[in-house]
């Protein structure tokens, strides 16, 4: 028995397998109902008693040594069985996966900013929720003007002198600039702005202005004309012509309504300009003395001019988007019209 024993253990060293299936083979020699490790368990029996524990050691020894060399075989042959499968194809084109994109409201405020900045002006952002004095009564607004009641402006407080609401422009931020910042002044403030109005294909609730503000010594009406023509031509393209038409702000004086030719029909008149062959753009004027002096500015000394824009309007304009509420409803089919359009 002693040299069965040695003889197996000498195999099993030995024991080479180059498939599962000569695994499975070389398990079932040693180790199945008829094997040869098997058959010397059985023969156990038969050792004489005062043989029994070295034997008994030496054969457990041995039975555990086969399940060891057979599982060390298993594993080997997987191993060669991975290496041998065939490689992932490094030619196969990537799994591409969409980009997104800038909204289109984004990429015209940004485009706007961009110009003024080009011109000099600095930027600067302020609160959403503001109080009555930096939205009203800082731009001249009367007491019992219609943009102060309920109809028309979101209230976050009331009861008191100075309520909270939801800016309706962001003048707001313009007027805390005057009232931090040294002169000359050259700003323009994009944001945010709400009003409460019915939603519609030409108004909605939210949405966004820049406006712009310059306060030097003798700025006149002629600096604002030759700047809103500049921005004009950067907008919308090199020929481009404006006009203004008088108009009514509480905080500027004289105020105007600037119109571009429109760009589609090149003044010949279209559907989009409605036959006029002219496109409103934005509202400007003077800064009224009275809004340079509640922020501690002498009229004497100082003048400015001041403009605002919806960027929505612009973008409608830029693209020829016939309904405001696009911009709101996030149809991924819309937004994606604008992918690389204009990025910077
Ligand atoms: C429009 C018209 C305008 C202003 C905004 C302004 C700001 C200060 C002082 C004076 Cl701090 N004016 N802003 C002036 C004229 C027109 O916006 O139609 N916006 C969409």
């Amino acid at each position: 028995m002693k040299e069965s024993i040695d003889r197996i253990f000498q195999e099993l060293a030995d024991l080479k397998a180059a498939s599962q299936k000569e695994v499975e083979e070389a398990r079932i020699r040693f180790l199945g109902k008829k094997g040869e490790v098997t058959a010397l368990m059985e023969q156990f029996r038969t050792v004489a008693p005062e043989l029994k524990r070295e034997y008994g050691q030496k054969l457990n020894e041995l039975k555990k040594a086969a399940n060891a060399r057979i599982e060390e075989l298993k594993f080997a042959v997987e191993e060669t069985a991975d290496a041998l499968a065939p490689k992932e194809d490094l030619s196969m084109p990537g799994d591409s996966f969409p980009l997104g994109s800038r909204h289109p409201v984004s990429i015209v405020r940004q485009q706007i900013v961009d110009i003024f900045r080009k011109f000099g002006y600095d930027v600067a952002e302020g609160p959403e929720i503001e109080d009555d004095y930096h939205v009203f009564e800082a731009l001249n607004f009367p007491p019992n003007h219609p943009a102060r009641e309920m109809q028309d402006t979101f209230f976050v407080s009331t009861g008191h002198l100075n309520p909270l609401l939801l800016r309706t422009h962001t003048s707001s931020v313009q007027v805390r600039t005057m009232e931090k910042q040294p002169l000359p002044i050259r700003v323009v403030c994009p944001g945010r702005v709400f009003r409460n109005e019915a939603i519609s294909a030409r108004a909605h609730c939210i949405f966004h202005q820049v406006e712009g503000l310059y306060i030097d010594k003798d700025v006149t009406f002629a600096d604002l004309k030759q700047a809103i023509l500049l921005f004009a031509r950067e907008m919308f393209g090199p020929d481009t012509e404006i006009r203004m038409r008088p108009s009514y702000f509480p905080f500027t004086e004289p105020s105007a309504e600037v119109d571009v030719s429109c760009n589609i029909c090149h003044g010949k008149g279209c559907n989009i300009c409605k036959g006029t062959g002219w496109l409103e753009i934005m509202g400007c004027g003077m800064v009224d003395p009275n809004v340079l002096k509640a922020s501690g500015i002498d009229p004497n000394e100082y003048s400015g001019f001041a403009f605002g824009m919806g960027v929505e309007r612009i973008a409608m304009l830029k693209w020829q988007v016939n309904d405001l509420r696009h911009y709101f409803e996030n149809d991924m089919r819309f937004l994606g019209e604008f992918a690389t359009a204009t990025e910077v």
